[in-house]
């Protein structure tokens, strides 16, 4: 395969540093663009996801309008869930009828090889890679072991994570099975993008932040570990992102991810000294900050990029999923602010 005309995001991710800081934007593909709403009108959310070419051309978006330099995969953390023989709805929050609580709802989970049962995202990759001819790379992904299951137990979002907090402190063996069984097949699902054709590929523990220190590295980390590690060992860049506790940065930045996510509830330059100026950091403006002026979004980018040159290689993003109430100018300015500081 060759390699992408602009490669400043693999080359930040491999440590080294590009002529220009690159930017991509989590959920960069989405609602707050009036294209993805077009296409939205005519398919709902699920079809989307189960077509290729539709996949592609929304993947494609935010890399025309934006000018990001790496596309994220359109999909989502839960289409995985049809290796379990397990249905989600997208509301558009994803809904699971049937959650899983039990060892006996654990019991008739199925288990299915992610290259037959989700077969249509690695054809969503290879769609994506013939639009992209080698524009940008492309960025596959999963949910981390944890937030996974979290929909699985939780079926839906959740504030208190009750469920799989009371599988953790209740029946911790059985909740450690579980998570070791999502890991192997996560594992596959990664293997199988890469095999597909992604560059590089993103985990996103987004609710991680749900557990405290203690609890997260006893019950998270040795399965994050294991993730990252197979998965680095199909040859492409790791970015390991845990959102919403900034205390379990230390504990994550032990995992040997290529890129450590960082979120917006710390200082980049205090994430940069926590996780060591050896590492690869990617971040991490407030989402919500693209909902001030343009004069705010500048000068908030700069003082990012800025910090960022502390760490060996640093990949700018949001720190979390951009709103979809953001004006689709104001994220390009933020692009251009980025490729000019
Ligand atoms: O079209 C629609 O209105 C559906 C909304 C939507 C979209 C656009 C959902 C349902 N998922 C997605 C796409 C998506 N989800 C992408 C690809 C788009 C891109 O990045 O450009 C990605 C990477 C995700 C990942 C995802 N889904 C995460 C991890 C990232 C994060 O935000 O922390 C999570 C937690 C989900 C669950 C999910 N699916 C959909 C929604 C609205 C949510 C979040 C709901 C919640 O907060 O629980």
């Amino acid at each position: 395969m060759s390699a992408p005309q602009n490669d400043s995001f693999l080359l930040a991710c491999r440590g080294a540093r590009p002529a220009r800081t690159p930017i991509w934007l989590m959920r960069q593909a989405g609602r707050y663009l009036p294209e993805y709403r077009a296409i939205r009108a005519k398919v709902s959310f699920e079809e989307l996801c189960r077509s290729p070419e539709l996949c592609a051309e929304v993947t494609l978006q935010p890399v025309d309008i934006l000018g990001v330099d790496a596309a994220i995969l359109f999909s989502d953390i839960l289409v995985v869930l049809d290796a379990l023989g397990v249905d989600v709805v997208f509301d558009p929050s994803p809904r699971i009828a049937a959650p899983v609580r039990s060892a006996a709802d654990i019991s008739r989970l199925r288990w299915g090889d992610p290259r037959q049962e989700v077969g249509y995202v690695m054809d969503a990759v290879r769609a994506c890679k013939r639009a992209l001819a080698d524009r940008v790379p492309l960025i596959g992904f999963c949910g981390a072991p944890f937030t996974t299951l979290s929909y699985l137990v939780e079926g839906q979002t959740s504030r208190e994570f009750e469920h799989i907090k009371g599988l953790i402190f209740r029946e911790p063996a059985l909740f450690g099975g579980l998570m070791e069984s999502m890991t192997t097949l996560l594992i596959d699902y990664l293997r199988a993008q890469v095999e597909a054709g992604v560059d590089a590929v993103q985990i996103f523990d987004s609710w991680a932040g749900a557990l405290g220190p203690a609890d997260f590295r006893v019950h998270v980390l040795p399965h994050l570990r294991r993730l990252v590690e197979e998965v680095r060992g199909a040859g492409a860049p790791v970015i390991l992102f845990v959102r919403g506790n900034a205390n379990l940065l230390a504990d994550a930045a032990t995992i040997p991810a290529d890129v450590i996510g960082i979120d917006w509830t710390i200082d980049l330059q205090a994430a940069i000294a926590t996780v060591g100026p050896e590492r690869v950091v990617q971040g991490n403006l407030d989402p919500m900050a693209l909902l001030g002026p343009a004069a705010l979004v500048e000068r908030r980018a700069r003082e990012i990029v800025a910090a960022g040159r502390a760490a060996r290689a640093h990949i700018f993003n949001l720190g979390h999923g951009i709103s979809r109430h953001t004006d689709p100018g104001i994220a390009k300015l933020l692009v251009d602010v980025v490729h000019d500081a």
